[in-house]
């Protein structure tokens, strides 16, 4: 079976840039970054990746710091960026969409950190053969005004990008800032034409999750705390959530894989999509979250393969590049019988 998932081509759909840097990638771009690989830093990275029984969704956050530190720079951004692409492409992901949060700072701002990432997404995509898609992140832990550059940004580059920046998306500590703040920001979004991939109720704010399904989404991040007619809600509007096992069980929002929702997705044929999340901080990548839920919930082959195709569906791609991703996948599953 894992051999049947390495090979398989993969849809990627829920992936933070700066949390999808794994720890090989990490420490190739340190020694670019610092010029050295000091010990201090391997110990660094090892704690990085662990997870400590009963972590908190809070404590995740801390560790975004290290990879930001690493692409404050054009240089840092950029090689950070290559090196993510070439490690989903490694695990035969034809199609990722990469979310990241503009950052400015000292060396950058926030249009020349998007337009890093589009030149790196530009020149490599062929070179990997992968296809990539943008989608600007509003980070609610900071103030709207960020925000509405941000979407100002995406609106405006989205003219000129049309085949890469493809949606916003809605992240950052749930725990920290309002949505209704962003609702006005995130309906300019959506009327310029960009698709709303919203991380909604990945903690337990009954609320929000009202205030949020009322005002509507693409797409859904994780959904872990949707009530019962609020997923029947995502089933009816055709709304998929984007399942992340292991980050969800490792932030602890999961209790343990057992429950995880993806079997109550599964049970009730509503629209769902397996995915990363943070590949780097969760240490692992879209083949093992297949494994996990082939052994989590005894998923066959061709479910892995249903589970792909249903991902092609949701992608903020074109018709075209829908169809030619089908093809590549049918192709894969031919070739095995
Ligand atoms: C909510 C998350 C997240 O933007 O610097 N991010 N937001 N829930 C999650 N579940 C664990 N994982 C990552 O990538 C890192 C940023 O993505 C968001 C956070 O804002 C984090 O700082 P970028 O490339």
């Amino acid at each position: 079976m894992l051999q049947f998932l390495r090979g398989m081509p993969k849809i990627e759909l829920h992936a933070h840039l700066n949390g999808s840097l794994n720890i090989g990638s990490i420490r190739e771009l340190a020694a670019k970054v610092y010029g050295v690989q000091t010990k201090e830093f391997s110990a660094l990275c090892e704690r990085f990746i662990k997870f400590e029984k009963g972590a908190k969704l809070d404590e995740c956050f801390e560790k975004f710091g290290l990879m930001h530190e690493l692409t404050a720079t054009k240089e840092g951004l950029e090689s950070a960026t290559e090196l993510v692409i070439r490690d989903f492409a490694k695990d035969n992901v034809i199609y990722v969409e990469l979310r990241t949060t503009p950052k400015s700072n000292e060396n950058m701002s926030r249009r020349s950190y998007l337009d890093t990432v589009l030149g790196v997404i530009r020149k490599t995509s062929d070179l990997y053969n992968i296809k990539v898609k943008l989608l600007p992140s509003i980070n609610r832990a900071e103030p709207v005004d960020v925000a509405e550059e941000t979407v100002a940004l995406a609106v405006e580059l989205s003219a000129i990008e049309p085949d890469i920046i493809v949606g916003i998306d809605f992240s950052g500590n749930p725990n920290q800032g309002k949505f209704k703040d962003f609702m006005p920001v995130l309906n300019k979004a959506r009327n310029h034409g960009l698709k709303l991939a919203m991380h909604c109720a990945e903690v337990d704010n009954p609320l929000e999750i009202r205030e949020m399904l009322r005002f509507g989404m693409s797409r859904c991040g994780h959904g872990t705390y949707l009530s019962a007619s609020g997923f029947e809600y995502m089933k009816e509007e055709n709304i998929p959530i984007e399942c992340c096992l292991t980050s969800n069980v490792k932030s602890g929002t999961v209790a343990n894989i057992g429950v995880h929702h993806l079997k109550q997705l599964m049970e009730a044929d509503a629209p769902k999509v397996l995915c990363t999340d943070d590949s780097g901080v969760f240490d692992t990548t879209l083949t093992d979250e297949f494994f996990l839920a082939t052994e989590s919930f005894g998923l066959t082959r061709s479910q892995c393969i249903a589970l792909t195709m249903e991902a092609v569906e949701h992608a903020f791609a074109t018709r075209e590049e829908k169809l030619m991703l089908k093809m590549q996948i049918y192709s894969y599953t031919r070739r095995q019988n």
